[in-house]
């Protein structure tokens, strides 16, 4: 084990501003905007703030497949949030989201206005009203929710635990490292485990449990977030690989991936389908 510092906690917690760090512009210990900007509104129902991090790519999947199926209420505008320039702590997007994290989302289909906020709500609620990707009753409800709402408590210790302390941090900690690549490891195995019997993590049936834990869990396997394939030996976990390279492969999968992806592989926003053809094309 590395030695640790003396570190003494204070009687009282106080905010010592790190400039050094990575997430030293947009972390901060208080809640609300920090300054005034609205929204911009396009044309279609639905109006999407994101940006392609794992918990963004989740909605887009999910739309993308919802317009592959033909369900044409689901076309929608997508803006960038761009989270390291702050644009979370905007009042148009606080507005929508107390919480400051991308994604949020406004459906304009009722009046006034409904705002979502938490990926696994969003995806839950485009589900239900377009009946589509979610089982409506009885067992298979129940089994899909209870993953959708496993993606959500667990992914945190892969993000804010695990890819903060191995990738992120300015100095490599064991104590930390250990802690969480022992509880993704496990969290992995769950998932092997799950899959060695089954196509999708339901059975037969494609929703919105596996895109909300492909997003995390796939990726992971599939593209190695944080750098971290060979650390965490992520290609043992077969029945997982097989199951992640398989939606990681659907056109609306890559389609959704692409979308608030600032990069020469994606586009920052979304306000057509030709947006996306016109990148698949070069
Ligand atoms: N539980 C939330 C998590 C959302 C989240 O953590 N979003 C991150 C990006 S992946 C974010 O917006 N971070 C900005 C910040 O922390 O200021 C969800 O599933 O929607």
């Amino acid at each position: 084990m590395t030695d640790s510092t003396s570190y003494v906690p204070p009687k009282v917690w106080e905010w010592a501003e790190d400039k050094e760090s990575k997430f030293a512009s947009i972390n901060r210990p208080v809640a609300g905007p920090t300054h005034d900007k609205e929204l911009p509104v396009g044309k279609h129902p639905l109006q999407l703030y994101s940006l392609a991090t794992p918990n963004g790519v989740k909605v887009t999947m999910l739309l993308e497949e919802l317009l592959a199926i033909g369900k044409e209420g689901a076309e929608y505008d997508a803006w960038l949030i761009n989270i390291g320039e702050g644009d979370q702590f905007g009042s148009g997007f606080v507005d929508i989201n107390p919480n400051s994290k991308i994604p949020a989302l406004v459906d304009h289909t009722t009046t006034p206005p409904t705002r979502i906020f938490e990926s696994a709500a969003i995806m839950l609620c485009l589900a239900e009203k377009f009946e589509a990707f979610v089982p409506m009753q009885g067992p298979e409800r129940a089994e899909c929710l209870s993953w959708l709402f496993w993606q959500i408590g667990s992914a945190p210790y892969l993000g804010g635990g695990f890819g903060h302390f191995y990738a992120y941090a300015p100095e490599k900690w064991e104590y930390p490292i250990n802690r969480y690549a022992m509880e993704i490891k496990r969290q992995l195995d769950v998932l092997d485990r799950e899959l060695a019997s089954k196509q999708f993590l339901c059975g037969d049936e494609y929703n919105i449990a596996d895109m909300a834990v492909y997003s995390w869990y796939g990726q992971l396997v599939v593209t190695g977030l944080y750098d971290s394939k060979e650390f965490l030996e992520v290609d043992s976990y077969t029945n997982l690989v097989r199951w992640a390279t398989e939606i990681h492969n659907r056109p609306a999968v890559r389609r959704g991936r692409k979308v608030n992806r600032p990069s020469e592989s994606g586009i920052a926003e979304r306000h057509d389908a030709g947006d996306l053809d016109a990148l698949e094309k070069k």
